[in-house]
This record gives structure tokens, C-alpha cells and sequence, in this order.
């Protein structure tokens, strides 16, 4: 079976999307693509959006929850989406609308055409640290048991606010903090760290 992966080189969801299959031992051919100008990608996705995964040559897979929900799907490792768990569902909800909340902050900041409006990126700015804290006090279920999507999808999540905004949330989020100390260090989130 032929996956390819179009992903993009800092997309949070690019990345959550690559660790799991890392961390599942799904074979995949990554490609590093310029989504804005990535024509050839509108017959498989019209969204236009990376991480958008090809099957065979064939058949196209998206968005990210989906893309990782699959590899879960061919993987012969155990399931890293525990069945009926409506709580860690809605804890990889959390974790992803933290990506999106940084990623529109970012596209804010660098708009082209206008200033960047501060009332907006004020608004996500909070929007990011309420979760973040509301995620602190997740840290528990997080944190526990075997490897799971809300752990990949936390860390990436947690990752990206480092990397595009800030490193503050920490002395709010000890446990988390201490957590993605160890959890960062997976050769899966060694490899597909952003190095731009
Ligand atoms: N819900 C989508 C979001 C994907 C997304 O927003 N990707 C961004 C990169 S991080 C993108 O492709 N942006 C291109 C654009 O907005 O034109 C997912 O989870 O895969």
C-alpha cells in the first residue's frame, strides 16, 4: 500500500498527523509542500489544506483526526483511540482547537494586505492560555496509561504554542510542563519537530 503524506514544514496538524505514524509504525512517504501555491492538490483535497494524505494513488484522506484515525485503523498496534471514550475524544478536541487558536494567531500576525488587528490576537491569546489551564487540570487522565491520541495530539498542541507564541504556560501547567519534558523526547517527536 502507497501512502503519501502531503504535509507541510511547521503545520501542528501535519505534524500530530506524522508522529502517529511514526509511533504506529505506519510507512509513509512524507512530502514538504507549499500549500498556498500547491495547485495539484485541489483534486484530491478542495480545501487545499496539508495534512492530506493519498492512498494508493487513488484515494485522498483528510483532515488530520481522520488521516490519524486511519493509520489507527491499518495499524497492527494497539488502538490509540480508546472505543466510546467521549472524554479523551473531547480531549483531543481541546488540544486541536489550541493548534487552530495559534495557527490563526500566526496567520493574523503575518497578514499581508493589513495590519494585524490586536483586539484578535489578544482574543486568541487568552483563548490559548484558558485552554491550556483548563488542559492543566486534564493533566491526569493526560497523562496516564498507555500511548494515546490525546497525549499526541496535547503534546503537539503544547509544542506549537511554544514554538509560535509562548513558553509562559508552564509555571501555570507544572504537570503538564513536567509531562512534556519526558514525552517530547519520543524519537516520534524528536523527528518530526519543525525547523524553520
Ligand atoms: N482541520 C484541518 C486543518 C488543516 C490546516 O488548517 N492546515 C493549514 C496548515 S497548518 C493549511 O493547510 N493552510 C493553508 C491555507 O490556509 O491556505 C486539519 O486538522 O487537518
Amino acid at each position: 500500500m502507497g501512502l503519501e503524506l502531503m504535509n507541510g514544514p511547521t503545520s501542528p496538524f501535519g505534524r500530530t498527523s506524522k508522529v502517529v505514524a511514526l509511533e504506529l509504525g505506519i510507512d509513509v512517504d512524507e512530502r514538504v509542500i507549499d500549500v498556498y501555491s500547491a495547485d495539484f492538490l485541489d483534486k484530491w483535497n478542495p480545501l487545499r489544506l496539508i495534512p492530506t494524505l493519498i492512498v494508493d494513488g487513488e484515494q485522498a484522506i483528510y483532515d488530520s483526526r481522520t488521516i490519524c484515525a486511519y493509520f489507527d485503523a491499518i495499524s497492527a498496534n494497539p488502538t490509540i483511540f480508546p472505543s466510546g471514550d467521549w472524554a479523551h475524544e473531547t480531549r483531543v478536541a481541546l488540544a486541536i482547537g489550541v493548534m487552530e487558536a495559534g495557527l490563526q494567531r500566526r496567520m493574523e500576525i503575518i497578514r499581508k494586505k493589513d495590519e494585524p488587528r490586536q483586539d484578535v490576537i489578544e482574543k486568541l491569546e487568552i483563548r490559548i492560555m484558558r485552554s491550556l489551564k483548563h488542559m492543566e487540570g486534564l493533566a491526569g487522565a493526560i497523562t496516564a496509561g498507555p500511548l494515546r491520541m490525546d497525549q499526541i495530539a496535547s503534546a503537539c498542541a503544547l509544542e506549537y504554542t511554544d514554538y509560535r507564541f509562548s513558553n509562559t504556560w508552564r509555571p501555570d501547567c507544572p504537570e503538564l510542563a513536567a509531562w512534556l519534558a519526558d514525552f517530547s523526547q519520543r524519537p516520534a517527536m524528536m523527528e518530526s519537530r519543525p525547523s524553520e
